[in-house]
């Protein structure tokens, strides 16, 4: 089987035209509190923002699909498909097009986040099959690819350029007989990407280092890189070195990239209270009092027309949409409250949502 740079096809930056976007409903008790309730109420309220813009089609499992219906407006579609948790932009396809507007997807190995070495939950057989499921729906021919990674893991230019981190897609905990030089031709294949500019980070975090919390792109050559000054702060280290990193590559027109700094929100760890309910289970990463919550506005989506980002109801809630309003202004920027229960989860918006690039088809 060809894969799909053979094929003529590349996966498109997300600021680029899209047909929707795809999510998961949240239920697992033993990540989110409140039976889930606040996670879904969340979850809710994003698709609701996103689809001002574009379709959004919300996936549901048997027990859970009347909920996500009853919760979600009209516009929004739910499909019921099952999952292991909810974070479509990782366990969903990775969609690809060709000049002539057709669109096809990538469906990669998916072991959450680390398989035996440091998986967060131990059956993930359910999320491995959210790709495919997602593709039949559309009516998208499938690339199936043996390669473990992640949506969060990769953010593309759609001109050539990917950017990672070596300490999430090379860590042995997903693809542990490639080398490097493997990675960048299996990404070149499988993306149409010719330049792959990989970072260093301490990558401690439940995802490894997934770069949809370090940067984003607003189009090819330029970054927003999330950033904060507090010295007390886990990230104040790091986003100097990924500022430093960045400061010396070139992406794969040649171009050096020009970074925009963007806040983090400086969040406290979860509480006492509310974790209190969530239930306790050998089968997933704990969730304790006093871990860190990621204040990160750079987890946003990019809509057709809209930007949707993660409100904290903090101080830099209103800097973020600022500095996002700026740097898109052909765009509608929509911040949706409730942002520090989708952290509480490891993740947030992005995490959460997948674009299904425009082509010639629609959604079926
Ligand atoms: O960064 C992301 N794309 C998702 C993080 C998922 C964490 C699961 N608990």
């Amino acid at each position: 089987m060809n894969t799909p740079r053979q094929d003529g096809f590349r996966m498109p930056g997300e600021f680029e035209p899209h047909a929707g976007c795809w999510m998961l409903f949240p239920e697992r008790t033993d990540v989110w509190r409140g039976n889930a309730k606040p996670a879904q109420e969340t979850f809710a309220a994003v698709a609701t923002a996103i689809a001002q813009f574009e379709p959004v089609t919300v996936c549901a499992s048997q027990a859970m699909w009347q909920t996500a219906r009853d919760l979600l407006p009209d516009n929004v579609r739910v499909l019921e498909i099952s999952s292991n948790d909810a974070w479509m932009r990782d366990c969903g396809p990775t969609f690809v097009v060709n000049d002539a507007g057709e669109v096809r997807g990538v469906d990669w190995e998916f072991n959450a986040w680390g398989g035996d070495l440091g998986g967060l939950y131990a059956d993930w057989s359910q999320d491995n099959l959210v790709a495919h499921k997602v593709l039949d729906a559309v009516g998208a021919k499938r690339y199936k690819s043996d390669f473990v990674c992640e949506g969060g893991g990769i953010h593309v230019d759609g001109e050539g350029t990917l950017i990672s981190t070596r300490s999430c897609l090379l860590n042995k905990n997903r693809n542990p007989d490639l080398s490097e030089t493997e990675v960048n031709q299996l990404l070149a294949e499988y993306l149409g990407v010719d330049k792959v500019i990989w970072l260093d980070v301490e990558g401690v975090d439940e995802t490894d280092g997934h770069i949809d919390a370090i940067l984003a792109f607003v189009r090819p050559g330029v970054v927003l890189l999330a950033w904060t000054d507090q010295t007390h702060m886990y990230e104040y280290q790091e986003c100097r070195d990924v500022y430093a990193q960045l400061q010396d590559v070139t992406d794969a027109k040649g171009r050096k990239l020009e970074i925009i700094k963007f806040p983090i929100a400086d969040l406290p760890p979860t509480t006492t209270e509310e974790v209190a309910d969530i239930v306790q289970s050998d089968d997933v990463y704990p969730r304790e009092a006093n871990e860190p919550v990621f204040g990160g506005y750079i987890n946003f989506y990019i809509a057709n027309g809209g930007i949707v980002v993660p409100q904290f109801g903090v101080e830099t809630d209103e800097e973020a949409i600022d500095i996002l309003t700026e740097v898109f202004p052909d765009r509608k920027v929509v911040g949706v409250p409730g942002g520090r229960e989708i952290s509480m989860g490891g993740g947030n918006i992005h995490c959460i949502t997948q674009q299904q690039p425009a082509g010639k088809g629609t959604l079926r």
